[in-house]
């Protein structure tokens, strides 16, 4: 693994099922970039059994988008906890922002001062009838987010964690009906995200397509390295 000179603020974009999970887990491996899913956070709300997983768990199975000031909450508060607002630190977020309240919401009650704004969003293009396929057969596992797709990714032994050994499941929104809804949601409130962020700040995007995580991965990891610039980890002779 090598380390990034500069801080990087990274935005995950892309329909469900369009890899951000398994991007984001890529990006950690490669560049030390830790990242939140809010998708994960809600899971562990809901196994958890707290209000806030309640609320979310309802909203999930309709395959609808859980109010703006809520999900707001639950990031500003795993930010803090995590003591990532610092201007120096890079993360990676997946799923968050999606709607332009949110968008202005982690600008301007977050992420001030202006030194720690996003500053490389990334929108995954992947067409619909791949990641439609690609659904029926994803296992996650809820307390790590670890994801594993039957034929794509999968685990080594079958319905287990492959670090853990627990077990794995299937995602009750990852239902057909309900995927389809999803990629509603996706198109009505998170697509216009791309022109919002080309209006504040067209120089941080990056949009970047293919049919695979894997022809995907290379061209973001090069567009990283030319960005954020890349120390590689010395070697120990
Ligand atoms: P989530 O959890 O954020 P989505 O809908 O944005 O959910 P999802 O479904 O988690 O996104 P992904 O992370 O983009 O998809 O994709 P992934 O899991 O990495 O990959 C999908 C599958 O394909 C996996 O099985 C993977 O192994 C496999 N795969 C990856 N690459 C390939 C490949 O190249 N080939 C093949 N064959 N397979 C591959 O949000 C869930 C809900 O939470 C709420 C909403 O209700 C939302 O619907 N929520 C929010 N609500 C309001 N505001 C927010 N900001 C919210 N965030 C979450
Ligand atoms: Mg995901």
């Amino acid at each position: 693994m090598s380390k990034l000179l500069r801080p990087a603020r990274v935005l995950l974009l892309g329909p469900p099922g369009s890899g951000k999970g398994t991007q984001t887990s890529r990006l950690l491996k490669r560049f030390g970039i830790p990242g939140i899913s809010s998708g994960d956070l809600l899971r562990q709300q809901i196994e958890n059994k707290t209000e806030i997983g309640r609320t979310a768990s309802a909203i999930i199975k309709e395959g609808k988008l859980l109010p703006d000031d809520i999900m707001t909450a639950v990031i500003a508060s795993e930010l803090s906890s995590r003591s990532w607002l610092s201007p120096t630190q890079s993360f990676l977020l997946d799923g968050f922002p999606r709607t332009e309240a949110q968008a202005s919401l982690l600008d301007n009650s977050i992420l001030s001062p202006a030194s720690a704004q996003l500053n490389f969003i990334v929108e995954l293009k992947v067409p619909h009838e791949v990641i439609l396929d690609r659904i029926a057969n994803r296992l996650v596992h809820v307390p790590s987010g670890r994801v594993y797709n039957l034929t794509y990714n999968p685990p080594k032994v079958d319905g287990k964690d492959d670090v853990t050994g627990e077990p794995l499941s299937r995602r009750p929104d990852d239902d057909p009906e309900i995927f389809r809804q999803r990629l509603d949601e996706y198109a009505k409130l998170t697509e216009p995200l791309v022109d919002f962020y080309k209006k504040i700040n067209d120089s941080a995007l990056f949009s970047v397509a293919g049919e695979t995580s894997d022809i995907i991965f290379p061209q973001l990891e090069k567009e990283m390295i030319r960005r954020f610039g890349e120390r590689i980890a010395e070697t120990i002779v």
